[in-house]
């Protein structure tokens, strides 16, 4: 995958979207999700087509998947701390998604162009 060393931390949602908005940039954006105390931080993203979204595992020592159940038959393997997940979306939509093993920890990505 072709990757890009922009990392947008917190307030990734408001950078991606002016990244995108250039038009004319080949920069692929990047928007952090951290794992923390078995939560996605934050649960809810909005990014622009096209976006990479990487999930950072920032637990002491619990792993967690990133399963996007409407995507993938198959839970994707997990993940241990400081370990990442990452994941590019090129349609507009709302996509779910929920750790493997632990059902209560979800989130939601929507791509909106
Ligand atoms: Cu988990």
């Amino acid at each position: 995958m072709r990757r890009r060393a922009v990392v947008v931390k917190g307030l990734g949602l408001v950078l991606a979207g002016a990244l995108a908005a250039g038009g004319g940039m080949a920069d692929e954006a990047v928007v952090e999700v951290e794992i923390r105390q078995y939560a996605f931080h934050p649960a809810e993203v909005v990014v622009k087509p096209g976006t990479v979204v990487r999930w950072v595992n920032r637990e002491k020592r619990q792993y967690h998947s990133v399963w996007f159940e409407g995507l993938d038959k198959e839970e994707p393997e997990y993940f241990f701390p400081e370990e990442t997940y990452e994941r590019r979306f090129d349609k507009p939509g709302v996509y779910r998604y929920r750790c493997g093993p632990h059902p209560e920890m979800r989130g939601v990505v929507r791509v909106v162009d």
